[in-house]
C-alpha cells in the first residue's frame, strides 16, 4: 500500500510537472483529487486494511494528498504568471500612434435659427409656449375666424385625420390655447414655434412639413405701432443693424389690419443689381402680421374694448434660407453632411 502511494505521488509530481496549460492542470486535479480521483480511490480501499494499519496509512494517504495540492498550487501560480506574461508580450500598446479623428457633431441650421429668434424675443419678456400637432379643427381654424366653408382655408389645404381632427395648418391654436387659459384680459407676449402640415407640393420653396414660428402681444393699448417697433428690433437682431423693413397691405382672417412685411436683402444689403437671392428686388417677403382681429380676441375670452393685440407668422426655413443665403429649402430635411457640415 505505502508503495502504491508513493508511486502515485510521484506519477502526480511528473505530469504536474509538465503541465503546459491551466487547462491541463484542472484536468490533472480532478484525475488525482477529484471525487473519482486516484487518491480518493485509495482512501476507500482502505476499509480492507486492519484496524493497526488503517490510521498509520491514513497519515500517509493525506500526506500525499495535501503535498499533491501543494503541488498543483504552485503550478497554477506558476502557470498564471507565465500566461500573464505572454499577454503582456502579445498586447503590447505603442502609445505614440496617432489617435482616431472624434467626429464632433453640431446643431442643424434650423434649430440654430430658431435658438436665435427664440433668445431675441426672450429677451423682450416673451414666453414660449407649445401646444399639440394633432388639433381640432375648431382650434386650427374656427378659433382663428375661419369658420367651415370660409374660402381661406382652401388656401391651406390640409391634412384631416377625422372631420374635427387634422395636423395643425399653422402655430396659432398654441396662442388661442393660451388666450382661453388666461383669466380678465390678463397681458400676453408669447412666441409659438413648431412644426405646421399642409398639402403642399416638396419643391425648392414648398414642404408639406415645415416650421413655423408665430408671435402675440397683448395687452391695454398695443397699437400698430407697437407691431412695427418689434418687427423692426427683431429683423435688426436677426439681419444685422443696418436692415430695414417694409411693409404692404395684406389679408389674413385673424387679423385686421393685415400686413406682409419685407426685409432689405441681407445678402446686397437692398442695392439688387444682379442679386440672386432677392432676384434684383433689393426686398425679401419675411412674414405676416397684422392687428389682433377684434373677433378672434373675443372668441378666446378677452373683451376686445378694453385691450387690443398685434400677431406675425413667419416660416423658420425662409428665415434661415434668408440669413445663410440657402436657395433651396430641401437641403434642410436630406440631411446630406455636405450641406449640414457649412453651419
Ligand atoms: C392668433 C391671432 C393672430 C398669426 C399671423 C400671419 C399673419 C402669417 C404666415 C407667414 C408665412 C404663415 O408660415 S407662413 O405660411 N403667417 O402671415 N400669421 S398674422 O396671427 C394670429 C395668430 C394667432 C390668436
Amino acid at each position: 500500500m505505502e508503495s502504491k502511494i508513493a508511486e502515485l505521488k510521484a506519477a502526480a509530481a511528473d505530469s504536474i510537472k509538465a503541465a503546459a496549460d491551466l487547462k491541463e492542470l484542472d484536468n490533472l486535479r480532478v484525475k488525482f483529487l477529484g471525487k473519482k480521483g486516484e487518491v480518493t480511490n485509495l482512501l476507500r480501499g482502505m476499509s480492507q486494511l486492519s484496524a493497526e494499519e488503517r490510521p498509520k496509512i491514513g497519515k500517509i494517504v493525506n500526506e500525499a494528498r495535501a503535498d499533491i495540492e501543494n503541488l498543483i498550487a504552485a503550478k497554477n501560480s506558476e502557470l498564471k504568471a507565465k500566461a500573464l506574461q505572454n499577454k503582456l508580450a502579445s498586447e503590447k500598446i505603442d502609445v505614440t500612434l496617432a489617435g482616431r479623428k472624434f467626429q464632433r457633431g453640431h446643431l442643424h441650421p434650423l434649430t440654430l435659427t430658431l435658438n436665435r429668434i427664440k433668445e431675441i424675443f426672450i429677451q423682450m419678456g416673451y414666453s414660449i409656449e407649445e401646444g399639440p400637432e394633432v388639433e381640432t379643427d375648431y382650434y386650427n381654424f374656427e378659433a382663428l375666424n375661419l369658420p367651415k366653408n370660409h374660402p381661406a382655408r382652401d388656401t391651406q389645404d390640409s391634412f384631416y385625420i377625422t372631420e374635427e381632427i387634422l395636423l395643425r395648418t399653422q402655430t396659432s391654436p398654441v396662442q388661442a390655447r393660451t388666450m382661453q387659459k388666461h383669466k380678465d384680459n390678463a397681458p400676453i407676449r408669447m412666441i409659438s414655434p413648431g412644426r405646421v402640415y399642409r398639402r403642399d407640393d416638396f419643391d425648392s420653396s414648398h414642404s408639406p412639413a415645415f416650421t413655423q414660428v408665430e408671435g402675440l402681444v397683448i395687452d391695454k393699448g398695443i397699437t400698430f405701432g407697437s407691431l412695427i417697433g418689434t418687427l423692426d428690433f427683431f429683423c435688426k437682431q436677426m439681419f444685422g443693424e443696418s436692415t430695414k423693413i417694409r411693409l404692404r397691405p395684406s389679408f389674413f382672417p385673424f387679423v385686421e389690419p393685415g400686413v406682409e412685411v419685407d426685409v432689405s436683402c441681407p445678402i446686397c444689403h437692398g442695392n439688387g443689381g444682379g442679386c440672386k437671392v432677392c432676384h434684383d428686388s433689393g426686398w425679401l417677403e419675411i412674414l405676416g402680421a397684422g392687428e389682433v382681429h377684434p373677433k378672434v380676441l373675443e372668441m378666446s375670452g378677452y373683451d376686445s374694448s378694453k385691450v387690443s393685440g398685434f400677431a406675425w407668422g413667419c416660416g423658420v426655413e425662409r428665415i434661415a434660407m434668408i440669413k445663410y443665403g440657402i436657395d433651396d429649402l430641401r437641403y434642410f430635411f436630406e440631411n446630406d453632411m455636405r450641406f449640414l457640415n457649412q453651419f
